[in-house]
């Protein structure tokens, strides 16, 4: 049995990636049953139908190390998060919460701070040190001039990443100038899965000739966290926890308790005052869903 990875599923057929080439899947009706849908990233073993076709049926689903919803993909090992400098003005709340889904998720979180020539206002100095103690890799790109896609190509490599972020920041076009250089085009890929009827609604991962996937994904206007209790939020701000459990109230909230050293460390400067005022807006939407779904 062939064991490899799913690239893409659509009209209830899978394309999976193995060594002895690209395979048209069904799955069996087992999974249905159990209730699992293979995804995009899914490591799978398959039983072939037809060699001579390339064609076969998935009959095993590896344990996912993650499962991303907005695109749907699993073991995903990181997340590029592209944010421009302008056009489209920053949306850092987004950010945040892009922040926040993928640390849920066990997935590593690179920043991508994108259209460095429209930068006349020094944004890419704010963010860098609005976000420098949160440890996150931040890499500086421009289409123009190809700044950070030597950075980018390395870090891909080998890697399953997803690329996320506000509508228009440029996401497909870092990866399609990153594809011009080094994404195998493989006629067999292209043959098998008809590109006129690609819609972006369904996630497809890309190999890298270095090794590795990528997936695009459209652009998001707005985007719920769900499923995370309001208590746990500080936990996904790595910022913050060199002051956490100092609070004179223990499970403080840092919102409005006296003697919190999360507010005295915004304070200080030690932590960015937007990260702060974001995490407070994001605490007080969890609570209010919280108290909703009680009522
Ligand atoms: N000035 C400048 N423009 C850029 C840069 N990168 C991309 N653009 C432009 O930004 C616009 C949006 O780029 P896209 O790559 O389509 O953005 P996207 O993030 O894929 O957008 P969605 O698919 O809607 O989510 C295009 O007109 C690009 O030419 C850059 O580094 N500098
Ligand atoms: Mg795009
Ligand atoms: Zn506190």
């Amino acid at each position: 049995l062939p064991s490899g990875i799913i690239i893409k599923g659509i009209g209830g057929f899978y394309y999976v990636e193995t060594p002895q080439g690209l395979f048209e899947c069904k799955a069996r009706g087992i999974f249905r049953k159990n209730g699992m849908t293979p995804l995009p990233g899914d490591r799978v073993e398959i039983a072939v139908t037809d060699y001579e076709n390339k064609k076969g049926s998935i009959t095993e689903i590896g344990k996912r190390d993650s499962v991303l919803t907005r695109p749907a993909v699993a073991n995903v090992d990181q997340v590029v998060i592209v944010i421009a400098v302008k056009s489209p003005r920053p949306d850092f709340l987004l950010l945040d919460k892009l922040l926040i889904a993928a640390l849920m998720q066990n997935i590593k979180p690179i920043i991508c701070v994108n259209k460095i020539d429209l930068d006349e206002d020094m944004e890419y100095k704010a963010i860098t040190e609005a976000y420098s103690k949160t440890g996150y890799k931040i890499i500086p790109a421009c289409s123009k001039t190809k700044l950070g896609y030597k950075e980018l190509d390395q870090e891909l490599t080998g890697k399953v990443t997803v690329f996320a972020g506000q509508s228009g920041v440029g996401k497909s076009t870092i990866l399609n100038r990153l594809m011009d250089r080094s994404i195998m085009k493989t006629g067999e890929l292209s043959e098998k899965i008809d590109r006129g009827k690609h819609t972006t609604r369904h996630a497809e991962l890309i190999k890298l000739e270095q090794g590795g996937y990528v997936a695009d994904t459209p652009g998001f206007s707005s985007f719920e966290l769900k499923e995370l209790p309001y208590r746990e939020l500080e936990c996904y701000y790595p910022d913050f926890q060199d002051f956490l459990g100092s609070c004179r109230f223990t499970g403080c909230s840092h919102v409005t308790e006296p003697g919190c050293e999360v507010r005295r460390a915004v304070e200080q400067g030690y932590i960015d005052s937007g990260r702060y005022n974001r995490y407070v807006h994001i605490y007080g939407l969890l609570k209010a869903e919280d108290e909703n779904r009680y009522k």
